[in-house]
């Protein structure tokens, strides 16, 4: 897969490219993320890239032009015809159906905003697809791009490792598409002053470990994501094991 950011601040881009999951997979030749600067693409002495809006008010907002020869660069640099997206507060908000969306594509344009954001003409003309990260206000689209990158590279087929690939599984939807959080996890020492880590962990019992970790992770979807989870559309085996954490939970036999 092939991603071109476009943005005020590249070096940013390489910063992401050359570390942990997605420096892995570049290094393995599964991702390749290549960094576009407008200003690159600017005429005139100034080189400017911003403006001040038609109708007043404070901020600028991004010229036209710059973008617009920076995309065309972009695209010329490969003939596959890329899927651009630009990153702003009033894009969709991206979920990981989304990312596995993205990360299916063969090419990718992520388009950063700053300042007020991007002409309007030009998202119409350029932009197939608008995202947010979420309901907080950030300076630019520079992290969000970031964001993306990152979670398409671990979706790119040996990118993670076997160890990391088993724990993103065991994060995937079960058969009725339910996504839980994840459960507690516990390394040495046994015993600290902070508390003791739980009996079953330390039995050897597979099974019973395995359906500890399930109730805990229905459990805890249950009490801080209550919005992930349908209690009345779980398997019964599940609602069997929340029904008994939620009991255990109200007898304050729970850590969370
Ligand atoms: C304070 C400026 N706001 C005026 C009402 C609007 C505004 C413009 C530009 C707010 C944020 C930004 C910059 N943000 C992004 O480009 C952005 C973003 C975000 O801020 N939050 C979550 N997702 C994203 S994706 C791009």
């Amino acid at each position: 897969m092939r991603v071109d950011i476009v943005s005020l601040f590249p070096e940013f881009v390489a910063q992401v490219a050359g570390h942990g999951v997605v420096g892995r997979a570049v290094e393995r030749g599964l991702l390749s993320v290549h960094g576009w600067n407008p200003r690159d693409h600017a005429e005139g002495n100034y080189r400017r890239v911003d403006d001040r809006p038609f109708g007043g008010g404070p901020g600028m907002v991004m010229l036209i032009e710059p973008l617009q020869a920076a995309l065309a660069a972009v695209r010329a640099a490969d003939p596959a015809p890329p899927h651009v997206v630009y990153l702003s507060p009033q894009g969709r908000r991206l979920d990981q159906a989304k990312v596995r969306e993205l990360a299916a594509r063969p090419r990718l344009v992520l388009l950063c905003g700053r300042y007020e954001g991007v002409d309007e003409r030009l998202l119409a003309a350029a932009v197939d697809e608008e995202l947010s990260i979420g309901d907080y206000v950030l300076s630019g689209g520079e992290l969000p791009a970031a964001v993306v990158v990152d979670a398409v590279a671990r979706l790119q087929e040996g990118a993670l490792n076997d160890a990391e690939s088993a724990a993103q599984d065991s994060f995937e939807a079960g058969p009725d598409g339910q996504r839980l959080l994840d459960c507690p996890h516990y390394t040495r020492p046994v015993e600290h002053a902070l508390g003791t880590v739980p009996e079953v962990l330390l039995s050897g019992n597979h099974a019973a470990i395995a359906r500890w970790r399930r109730q805990q992770a229905l459990g805890r979807t249950w009490l801080r994501r209550p919005d992930l989870i349908d209690r009345e559309a779980l398997a019964p085996a599940d609602r069997a094991l929340l029904e008994a954490f939620l009991r255990d939970d109200a007898a304050g036999k729970n850590p969370l």
